[in-house]
Formats: structure tokens, C-alpha cells, sequence
């Protein structure tokens, strides 16, 4: 699926049917606007959207495989490029948002050598700014250090939830980064350096993200899930559903409690992301041989248990001379098992317990794994991440078996509840462990998969990063109507909705196309 980023020629190429006439208005609203404000019309639409990620939850930060899809909604950026706005030092970007009294217009003037970001500000351009980093430095290393960035002017008009759990801040770094190589001359984006440069982007903004939004915003494809690998490289490939009887359906059901993971990093996406390297580590400490060093890898914090997986069974496979490696569900089961006898605290691991063990001081510790972004936390739960990370990335594997494998697949025209209701326990099995032994859930969102599981739903579960945002249920298509009722009786009703939240509480979603630009001609969409 690698390739180019492509340059949509209508709507049609961007959209589902059942989405183009709102969009189609939508965007002839943006392009008016940006004339209205600029004086001029936008050169190009840089658009990326938000993702649902349909099961691999936290564990694209430990290297393991996830499947996510790309929605509807997105972020697009209009822009024009501009060379008066720059100086002998300097060029302008000038940034307005269609939703003007929540995101205020700034203008700033950037040196051309380095984009400030200050990270404990809660603003909103930050977003563009690391994407216009990441697209920098990519700049940079193709055309020499002295790359003279453009100027531009833009105008955003974001429609996934901020905080939802479907991904918003992903579908904005990576359409600010697509706009950013854009409008410096580069024609042809690919699609894997633009997702590679926002995974790590999207980490100037305080946030110590993995990289399946990333990578579901960019390569998407319409009609398909997305199987995203993160090793050896970052891959993507499409998947796409058997065809089903019932017809299943996938419902998007908001909570909305705003889990904002810049706000709570420290107590819980970033201490979750520390918790996980330090598993990896402790693990590398007391399974393999003396001295073992787990390989840098693309992790946020340089290891991972899928890089102390890997040294693990090579070198067990090494030491036994085995002719060849277990089937990977199995050395997940493995690593259960092992990590069930090897990290036996509940309460979980102090510092100073974790520090001995690694054979470090905790000023090391602390420097190794707590200083890019802060944690407030006394214990760390080890075992309790390993085992969910474990799991997690073998349901992955066995959701996949039982959509790839024709084995698995239910006879053509027959009653598939059954083949059904096992790709909904997998989902059941994995909000369990988000809310048991990876503590991401919250009470609402328990609530909102207790009330469809009930309706009828085969598998219902948090997405995203969690303690809030967004649910995902795997519905059969003739109970639909009755899961939507009795969130509304039992849920929402009790919630003093607007009307405008109440639209947008469950959104029957089908698998959306990724990034795309669009071509804007004397301000003429067609
Ligand atoms: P959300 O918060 O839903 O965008 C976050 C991470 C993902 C992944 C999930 C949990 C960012 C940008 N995204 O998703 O990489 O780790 O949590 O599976 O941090």
C-alpha cells in the first residue's frame, strides 16, 4: 500500500455516497470563507481524517500490529502559498479556523531554521506546528540545510471530536504536514515518509503517541479495515470484512467525558507508555542472559516489549538450536505465562525496586524513562500492562485469522451468528482487559457497552486511548435501531444534551478513504 498520497479530482474520490452532499456543501463553505478572510482563493484542500480503531488497543507503542479504519470525518486545511510573506530570516504562516471563537487566528513569523512549540501550552496551532516541523525536517534532508520555507495562509475546518478517541489530533499533524511538503513544491508525497513524519511529530506536542492513527489517517483505503505492522518497518495493508449474514455494522457511540491526553499524560497515555518500556526492560532484565540489550527501536522511549519479544525467542531459539520459530500466537502465550511468573506484584513496582533490578540508579531510571515527558506515579503496574499488551496483540492475530482465513470463513448465504458473535467475544475480551488489567476505561463508557451488549450488539469495547472519548460495537444490521434506543433511554437522555450533541452521539460508521489533497481551480471545486 505504499505509494504517493493522492490528488483527489472530485469529492466522489474522497467520500462514501451517502456523505456527499453535506460534504460537497461543506467544502464550497470552506473555500468561500478562506476568499472572505484572505482575500483570495485557496491554491490546494490538504485533508486527512480521524480513525476508529477497531481492535489493537495500546499496544501500537509496544511495536505490536493493530486495525484501525478511517472515518468520515476529518481535518481540512485550505491553503495558499505565499513568498511575499517571507523575509531574509523569516516567513509568515497566517492560521484561522472555520470555528473561529474556539480557535483563535494567529499569525507568527517563524526563523527558518527551527519551529519553536511550546509544549506546556494547551494551543491549538500547536498541532499545525509539528506538522510543519516533521515536514521541515524532511525538507531539509532532501534539498540541504538552507531549505527556505514558504509562506502560507490557511484556513482549518476540523470535524472529529477533539478528545473523542477517534484521533483528531493525528488527522490534523498529518494534514498540516501534507500541506507543509505541499506548498513547498513537493508534488509527489509519500505516503509512508508523510506517516513515519507525523508519528514522530505529533510527540512535540506533549504526547508520547504510537503510530496507528497515523498510519490509519494516511493510508486508509474506502471499503477496507487497515492492518498496520510497525516492524521491522511501519507497513499498512487493507483488510476487508467476508460478507456476513446478519450484515454487521459498526456503531461509534461517544461517552462524552473529554479524556484530553495532553491534560492527563502524566497520570495516564504517557505513564502508560512508561509503564510499558519499563515492563520491556524488567523483563530483558530477568529472562535474558546477563547483559542482554534490548535494540533501539521505534518506540516512544527507544524500546519495547515487542523488541524484548523478539530478543527474547531469538535468542531462546539460539541457545536451543531450534530449527525453526514458534508460530507467533504461540510465543504470545508464551510470554503470558512467563510474565505471569516473573512480575508477580499487583500493587506494582516502586522506582527503587525497578531501578535494582535493571542495575541502575533511579537518577538513571528517572532520566531513561520519566524525563521526556513527566509521570506522576509512585508504583508502576508491570505486570498488569505486559499481560494486556500480551493478550491485546494476540486478539489482533486471531481477529485477523477469522477474517483472512477462508477456514474460518462462514458459508456463503448461510446464518453467520456464530462466526458473528466470535469476532464480537475477541472485542468483549478486549474491553475487558482495557478496563480490568489496563485500567483505560471509565464508568461511562462501561456503561455504553453494558447497554448494547444487552441491545444486541456481538462485541462493544472502548477505542482510542480511552478514560473517555469513544466506544465501538460490532452490531448486526437488524439491531441497529434497538442498540441506538437503548443508549438513548438508558444513556443519553440522562446526559442534557444539545441538539447538536445529540446528532452526533452514534455515528453508523463505514471504513473511509486517508489523506488525500484536492486541487483547488480559481477557487472552483469542480
Ligand atoms: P487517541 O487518543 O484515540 O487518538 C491514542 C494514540 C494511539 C494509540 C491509542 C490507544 C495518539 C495520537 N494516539 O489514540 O497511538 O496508542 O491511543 O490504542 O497519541
Amino acid at each position: 500500500m505504499a505509494g504517493s498520497v493522492p490528488v483527489a479530482r472530485s469529492l466522489q474520490d474522497i467520500y462514501t455516497d451517502d456523505a456527499l452532499a453535506s460534504q460537497t456543501k461543506r467544502w464550497a463553505a470552506l473555500v468561500s470563507r478562506f476568499e472572505s478572510i484572505y482575500g483570495h482563493a485557496p491554491e490546494f484542500v490538504a485533508r486527512s481524517p480521524g480513525r476508529v480503531n477497531i481492535i489493537g488497543e495500546h499496544i501500537d507503542y509496544s511495536l505490536y500490529a493493530v486495525l484501525p479504519m478511517a472515518i468520515t470525518a476529518d481535518v481540512l486545511l485550505a491553503v495558499s502559498v505565499d513568498s511575499f510573506l517571507s523575509t531574509k530570516s523569516t516567513y509568515r504562516i497566517q492560521i484561522a479556523n472555520v470555528q473561529d471563537a474556539k480557535f483563535p487566528a494567529h499569525e507568527f513569523d517563524i526563523p527558518h531554521d527551527a519551529v519553536e512549540i511550546d509544549a506546556t501550552v494547551h494551543e491549538w496551532t500547536n498541532y499545525f506546528k509539528s506538522g510543519l516541523r516533521g515536514a521541515l525536517e524532511l525538507l531539509r534532508k532532501k534539498h540541504g540545510a538552507d531549505f527556505k520555507p514558504k509562506g502560507m495562509r490557511i484556513l482549518m475546518d476540523g470535524t472529529v471530536p477533539a478528545g473523542g478517541g477517534l484521533s483528531s489530533s493525528a488527522a490534523f499533524v498529518s494534514a498540516s504536514a501534507l500541506a507543509v511538503m505541499t506548498a513547498n513544491g513537493e508534488h509527489v508525497v509519500d505516503k509512508t515518509e508523510l506517516t513515519e513524519l507525523a508519528i514522530v511529530s505529533e510527540r512535540a506536542v506533549g504526547v508520547n503517541s504510537g503510530g496507528m492513527d497515523q498510519s490509519a489517517s494516511v493510508f486508509s483505503e474506502r471499503g477496507s479495515a487497515l492492518f498496520v505492522s510497525f516492524t521491522p518497518t511501519l507497513k499498512a495493508r487493507p483488510v476487508h470484512f467476508p460478507k456476513t449474514n446478519p450484515e454487521l455494522t459498526f456503531l461509534i457511540a461517544q461517552s462524552f467525558v473529554t479524556a484530553d491526553k495532553f491534560v492527563t499524560g502524566p497520570i495516564h497515555y504517557n505513564l502508560r507508555v512508561v509503564e510499558c518500556s519499563l515492563a520491556a526492560a524488567y523483563l530483558n532484565a530477568v529472562l535474558n542472559p546477563p547483559g542482554t540489550r534490548l535494540p533501539a527501536d521505534a518506540a516512544p522511549l527507544g524500546i519495547s516489549l515487542h523488541g524484548f519479544h523478539e530478543t527474547y525467542f531469538a535468542l531462546t531459539e539460539h541457545a536451543t538450536k531450534a530449527s525453526s520459530s514458534k508460530p507467533v500466537p504461540e510465543q504470545l502465550r508464551e510470554l503470558i505465562s512467563l510474565t505471569e511468573n516473573a512480575l508477580t506484584k499487583q500493587e506494582g513496582y516502586t522506582r527503587e525496586e525497578i531501578a535494582a533490578v535493571l542495575n541502575i540508579t533511579v537518577d538513571e531510571l528517572n532520566s531513561q524513562f520519566t524525563s521526556r515527558f513527566p509521570v506522576r506515579a509512585d508504583r508502576f503496574k508491570l505486570r498488569q500492562r505486559a499481560l494486556h499488551v500480551f493478550s491485546e496483540a494476540l486478539r489482533v492475530l486471531q481477529f485477523m485469522e477469522l477474517l483472512e482465513d477462508p477456514a474460518h470463513h462462514p458459508e456463503a448465504g448461510s446464518d453467520t451468528s456464530a462466526y458473528n458473535a466470535k469476532l464480537g467475544t475477541l472485542l468483549n475480551e478486549t474491553q475487558d482487559s482495557c478496563r480490568d488489567v489496563y485500567e483505560c476505561s471509565c464508568p461511562e463508557i462501561d456503561d455504553l457497552v453494558t447497554i448494547a451488549r444487552k441491545a444486541g450488539s456481538y462485541g462493544s469495547r472502548l477505542t482510542g486511548a480511552g478514560w473517555g472519548g469513544c466506544s465501538v460495537h460490532l452490531v448486526p444490521a437488524d439491531k441497529v435501531a434497538a442498540v441506538r434506543e437503548a443508549w438513548e433511554r438508558e444513556y443519553y437522555s440522562k446526559l442534557g444534551l444539545t441538539d447538536e450533541q445529540k446528532e452526533a452521539a452514534v455515528v453508523v460508521s463505514k471504513p473511509g478513504s486517508g489523506s488525500a489533497l484536492y486541487l483547488v481551480k480559481e477557487g472552483n471545486l469542480s
